[in-house]
């Protein structure tokens, strides 16, 4: 099977016809405490806003606990028991799960192979890997096989009371729990036969690890405006949120080692590649600006001298990369605005003026878009860089 064909297979795994609207998120966005529960609640269709996120129907028969269960009838074209938005644990971090448990009741006479999927950023089609030959490897060099992650469980007639393992997940995988977009379940047996079937699911539950293991990152920090008279930084690569909303093709790791050069932590990429050579330079890699805490105006550069930005290269030649600048002028104008930079092996300091990118038209109001590309190395990769202290400075 070619990648495109998997990419169209898993959309339409992971769809469902009958779409809810987008759900926003049905539960508290707060980080979670240390005294919480060795046992969460994922699903279990009780309350009606969270059930919205589900493609299913909340039913009162055949519940496994409290009133309501999910009922969800499978067959060709009928997708998949999927939530959308509204995550049930926040942040999307399963990080400190170990294992989900669920009732499923199977009211017809014969057996069914239940697939359970989820999905980090980094599978999420529609963004991140469409069209792309091959997505960012894992740290250690391993190809992402986007079946890999499929859980089977044995649905037989009656009660089932299931369970499976995030961490044969994560051997199979990869996966980074730390942002997971998506979960869904569904009989893809049942996508090529005329037939059809309906279950019944409850109770979907978390279990969390023992001890340190079982606490939600402290790299979950709030992200701080830290800027003074002398500088304003706009990226220190210091909390998950940061490096979350960096966009599209590339592996993203909060990393401990070289290239860190402002507080404890900077952003290693793993570049992706759209597999083609017209594609000389990476994939679309980088940040809006403005779209994200709008106190910290990111995107207003207007009284800095200096865009400066620290990037470690592991490469033994030189390498060259892209970086954009886009501003939006209050009359709707967009303008784009590049500049090439050439990286040693190492830690490089890149320090363009400002000015320079105003004489192209760039509007400091509003610089909304960063994007930062690597061309290909002599091997035709794109590797990995480590970024860090993304900043505007007065000298
Ligand atoms: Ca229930
Ligand atoms: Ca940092």
């Amino acid at each position: 099977m070619n990648s495109r064909m998997t990419v169209a297979l898993v959309l339409a795994a992971g769809a469902s016809l009958a779409l809810p609207a987008y759900c926003e998120s049905a539960v508290d966005p707060k980080p979670e405490t240390t005294n919480s529960p060795a046992v969460v609640v994922f699903m279990n269709a009780e309350s009606e806003d969270a059930a919205k996120c589900w493609s299913g129907e909340r039913v009162k028969e055949h519940a496994s606990e409290g009133a309501w269960a999910m009922k969800k009838d499978f067959g060709p074209r009928k997708g998949s028991l999927s939530i959308y938005g509204g995550f049930p644990v926040w942040p999307n971090d399963l990080a400190p799960y170990g294992e989900m448990l669920l009732d499923v009741y199977n009211p017809q006479e014969k057996s069914y192979q239940l697939q359970c999927n989820f999905k980090d950023k980094y599978q999420y089609t529609h963004n991140h890997y469409y069209g792309m030959a091959a997505p960012p490897p894992w740290p250690d060099g391993r190809k992402l096989d986007p079946h890999a992650g499929h859980v089977l469980l044995e649905v037989k007639p009656g009660w089932n009371h299931l369970s499976f393992s995030f961490d044969e997940i994560f051997k199979r995988t990869g996966i980074e729990w730390h942002y997971i977009h998506h979960f869904w379940m569904w009989l893809p047996e049942l996508e090529k036969s005329k037939e059809e079937a309906t279950l019944y699911f409850d109770n979907l539950r978390l279990v969390r690890r023992l001890g340190e293991a079982g606490q939600l990152s402290p790299h979950w920090k709030k992200i701080e405006l830290r800027q003074n008279d002398a500088e304003k930084l706009l990226y220190g690569f210091e909390s998950y949120y940061e490096v979350w909303e960096w966009e599209w093709s590339g592996r993203k790791y909060l990393v401990e080692g070289p290239g860190v050069t402002e507080g404890q932590l900077g952003m290693q990429v793993n570049f992706g590649d759209l597999g083609d050579r017209k594609w000389e330079y990476g994939a679309r890699f980088g940040v809006h600006l403005g779209a994200y805490e709008k106190d910290f105006a990111r995107n207003v550069w207007s009284g800095w001298k200096t865009f400066r930005l620290d990037v470690f290269s592991p490469s033994d030649e030189p390498r060259e990369v892209w970086m954009t600048f886009a501003s939006t002028a209050a009359d709707k104008k967009r303008t784009e605005v590049s500049r090439k930079v050439t990286l040693q092996k190492g830690a490089n300091h890149i320090a363009l003026p400002v000015e320079e990118l105003v004489k192209e038209g760039l509007d400091l109001s509003n610089v909304g878009w960063f994007e930062f590309k690597p061309k290909r190395d002599s091997k035709g990769e794109f590797g990995w860089m480590v970024l860090d202290n993304l900043k505007l400075t007065k000298k």
